[in-house]
């Protein structure tokens, strides 16, 4: 397709060369549309609608969707400005392969020759070293459709048992937790019951930066006189406005709900009947939590006796009440106790699965809750279905029309898979919609992993920082040019629209899927038209399993406005919220809520560890990481939308002045961050917002700027979720800037 004449350029310019638009979209300004395609953001799992501007065939800017279902016309930063990726110049317009003499050591290759060439090599691999051999790495900001396709081409045109995605390094934990105690993976609540609770407790959740229209409604709950308790390392902006804020240091949070249930039990503010009728293993747990006296507590989470006993007292005393969490409680070696521990207490106040009575992980990821249930995750099938389980796999097994016994086992998790590959079992690897060695912890291990491959192709409409080890890159479709469905943060299913056609020789990710099996003489259940068919067929894969799907349609969705999961026959609404009494599930049939047999939430003992890593001598610091409000995890996407760069444009460290003042550091000053992996210099940013023994730094940035050269790389025993939340560290100050110092490239 061509693309408009350069002359066009318009008000983007200012932003430099390094990230303007020089083939000249003109972008938003004064444009009168084509039209206006009602769609949903593409980055975060509130999953905003947002109308998307067409003009002569491409995105030129948004519009408000203000009778959208959750954002009412709601958008962030990154949702305002999304627009404004289609029309980079790095866009993927081409297939490429790798090439040491050309420009940037990548040339432009013809499409069917690079579809040829991947298959080639996949068919060698395969051959030479068996199936395993090969593995597949995939997003949750891919659509179900596609997480979905992907599952199935691992399982079946592949034959590869090794196949997860990206996760790995988000939901696991939460989902761990969840299926450990409810049997089911998905906000128990729709988030209209947080205004109408009368305590909300956030733990290890920044809601203002990364889940921005998620404060709109803890607002409501605010306005409606519901006291806020935040539970986090540094004040964030959701924390400045909260009742209670409860500065734990970083890896201890299963004390803190382990001395909180304590006192519940204590003073009695627990809900004998429900703990009866609805739950097992209570008593366990009560004599496990025992010995969490509110001192020991303290000395454990670094919070004050006080400050526990009064936030045991709100939450104990609540009628109603709401509990979310995120990545800071669930980014850890022992996250999934941490998740457990959440979960107990709310079982023990018996507020949940009724109005104003929540709890939920706040989902990342755009598709983060879609994308973890149909079946790209490494041990499981669609519908939630568990790939060891005789009776799941037959019942897969016979709508992908498949011998039950043909398809692989559990595979390995994906920072598993890059230890398969130093161990010589894998050799090829096709990634689509995940940049590994920006993300991973650790990522120096990960790049010689890459490069030890044989054969690596990255599928993706930017060459991220991974793309770059691939010998071949297929260029990949971004959100608006592909319809499908995603699932967001409350379990609500709703509808991706197609805006405009892919550009170039890019192609929507599904097709190039369809072709690579084509071109392995396997095309057999890879024929799918369009997403619909593929949506049709993951309807039935899903039927009878926890996260059933059966009875959703595309018409369905734009009629209600999204529908919840599970939504099991065709006259059935959708389950906005889950766990009320009389409700049915497959697994319990009637005989509860809960997704066990006798259908009765379990309390889990939730035990107290120290991080993996803790701090020394040597290292007497505590290194988290996260995101700030205008970038969005790698960078890939953000670092190329200049206002969202102008907006913090290099990663920073921040630390407390008290720190400050002792290492004679300076705000603004470069500093040296250094942990047993590496070391990164950076500008300092000295706020009062973080406890001293914490430094922060955000991970939206590839090379020499990425601190995941110098995260740990341990993983939750269960979860296998990375510990991305906490690990040594040691801080001083930098004679001066480093080489990379104001880089402003993408690919910095
Ligand atoms: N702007 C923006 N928004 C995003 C994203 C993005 O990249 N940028 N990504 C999306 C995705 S995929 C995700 S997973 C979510 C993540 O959303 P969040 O989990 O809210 O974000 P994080 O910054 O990873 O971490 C949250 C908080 O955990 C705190 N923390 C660190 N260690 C601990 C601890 O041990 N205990 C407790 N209680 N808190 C701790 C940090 O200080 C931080 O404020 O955001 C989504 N939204
Ligand atoms: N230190 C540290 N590291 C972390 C975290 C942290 O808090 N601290 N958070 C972790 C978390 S929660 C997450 S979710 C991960 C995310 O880790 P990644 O998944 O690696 O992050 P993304 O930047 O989303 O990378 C996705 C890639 O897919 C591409 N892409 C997006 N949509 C599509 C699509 O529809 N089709 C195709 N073909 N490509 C697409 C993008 O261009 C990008 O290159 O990072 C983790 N890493
Ligand atoms: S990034 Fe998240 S909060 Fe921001 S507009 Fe997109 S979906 Fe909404
Ligand atoms: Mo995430």
């Amino acid at each position: 397709m061509a693309r408009p004449p350069a002359e066009a350029l318009d008000i983007i310019d200012r932003y430099g060369p390094h990230r303007s638009y020089p083939h000249g979209v003109r972008l938003d300004a004064g444009l009168d549309p084509d039209r206006l395609v009602k769609t949903h953001c593409c980055f975060c799992g509130q999953q905003c609608g947002i109308q998307l501007k067409v003009k002569d065939e491409q995105v030129v800017g948004f519009e408000p969707w203000m009778d959208a279902p959750f954002s009412a016309g709601r958008l962030c930063p990154k949702g305002v400005r999304r627009y404004l990726q289609g029309s980079h110049p790095d866009r993927l317009l081409t297939a490429l392969r790798r090439d040491p003499s050309a420009p940037g050591g990548f040339a432009p290759m013809g499409y069917e020759e690079a579809v040829a060439r991947v298959a080639a090599e996949i068919g060698r691999i395969q051959e030479a070293h068996g199936r395993d051999a090969f593995a597949v790495l995939t997003g949750a900001s891919l659509t179900t459709e596609k997480a979905y396709l992907m599952g199935k081409f691992a399982r079946v045109c592949l034959g590869t048992r090794n196949i997860d995605y990206n996760g790995r390094l988000c939901m696991v934990s939460a989902g761990a937790g969840n299926k450990k105690a409810f049997g089911v993976d998905r906000a128990a609540n729709p988030w209209s019951d947080i205004p109408k609770a009368e305590v909300v407790w956030i733990s290890g959740a920044n809601v203002a930066e990364c889940a921005p229209i998620t404060t709109d409604y803890v607002w409501q709950a605010r306005e409606h006189g519901a006291k806020i308790i935040v539970v986090d390392p540094r004040i964030t902006p959701i924390a400045r406005t909260c009742d209670l804020f409860l500065p734990v240091k970083p890896g201890r949070d299963v004390a803190l709900f382990n001395g909180v249930l304590h006192l519940m039990i204590e003073n009695d503010w627990i809900d004998h009947e429900f703990i009866r009728a609805r739950t097992v293993g209570f008593e366990k747990v009560a004599e496990h939590v025992r010995e969490w006296t509110p001192r020991r507590t303290a000395e454990a989470t670094g919070i004050a006796e006080s400050t526990i006993r009064r936030a045991a007292e709100m939450w104990g005393r609540a009628k109603s009440s709401f509990l979310l969490h995120a990545r800071g409680i669930e980014h850890h070696s022992h996250g999934v106790q941490n998740v457990l521990g959440a979960i107990n207490m709310v079982l023990a106040s018996g507020r949940i699965g009724r109005e104003g009575c929540g709890y939920a992980t706040i989902t990342g990821q755009a598709n983060g809750q879609g994308g973890r249930e149909h079946g790209q995750k490494c041990d499981q099938l669609p519908g939630g279905r568990d790939i060891a389980d005789p009776a799941h796999r037959a019942a897969v097994a016979k709508v992908w029309d498949v011998d039950p016994d043909g398809l692989p086992g559990p595979g390995v998790d994906a920072y598993e898979i890059f230890r398969e590959v130093e161990r010589g079992h894998v050799k090829g690897l096709l990634s689509i919609c995940f940049n590994p060695k920006v993300s991973l912890p650790d990522s120096d291990y990960v790049a010689r992993m890459l490069d030890k491959l044989d054969f690596y192709v990255a599928i993706d409409f930017f060459l991220n920082d991974t793309a770059r080890h691939a010998d071949v890159v297929l260029p990949g479709s971004l959100h608006e040019e592909d319809e499908g469905t995603v699932t967001q943060i409350e379990g609500r299913i709703i509808k991706i629209n197609k805006a405009v056609a892919c550009p170039g020789e890019a192609r929507q990710d599904w097709r190039i899927i369809q072709d690579i099996a084509a071109a392995l003489g396997r095309p057999k259940g890879f024929t799918f038209r369009e997403p619909r068919e593929i949506f049709d067929e993951l309807r039935r894969a899903s039927a009878g399993g926890v996260c059933d799907y059966a009875g959703v349609t595309y018409e369905k969705i734009e009629r209600q406005g999204g529908v919840f999961w599970p939504c099991p026959a065709d006259d059935h609404p959708g389950t906005p919220r889950l766990f009320e009494e009389g409700s049915w599930n497959p697994v319990a049939r009637g005989a509860g809520p809960y997704y066990f047999p006798d259908g009765k939430a379990r309390f889990n003992v939730a035990a107290y560890s120290p991080p993996a890593e803790d701090v020394d001598a040597d290292y007497p610091l505590m290194l988290t990481t996260g995101r700030v409000v205008s970038q969005f995890l790698s960078g890939t996407q953000t670092r190329r939308i200049g206002p969202l760069v102008d907006q913090y444009p290099e990663p920073r460290i921040e630390l407390h002045p008290r720190l400050a003042a002792e290492l004679g550091i300076a705000d603004g000053d470069w500093a040296t961050v250094e942990t047993r992996r590496g070391a990164c210099t950076l500008r300092a940013m000295v706020v009062t917002t973080i406890r001293p023994d914490v430094i922060f730094v955000p991970y939206h940035w590839a090379g020499p700027k990425s601190i995941n050269r110098l995260t740990v790389s341990a993983q939750d025993p269960i979860s296998k979720i990375p510990e991305y939340k906490v690990c040594a560290a040691r801080l001083s100050r930098a004679p001066g800037p480093p080489d990379y110092a104001g880089r402003l490239e993408p690919q910095q």
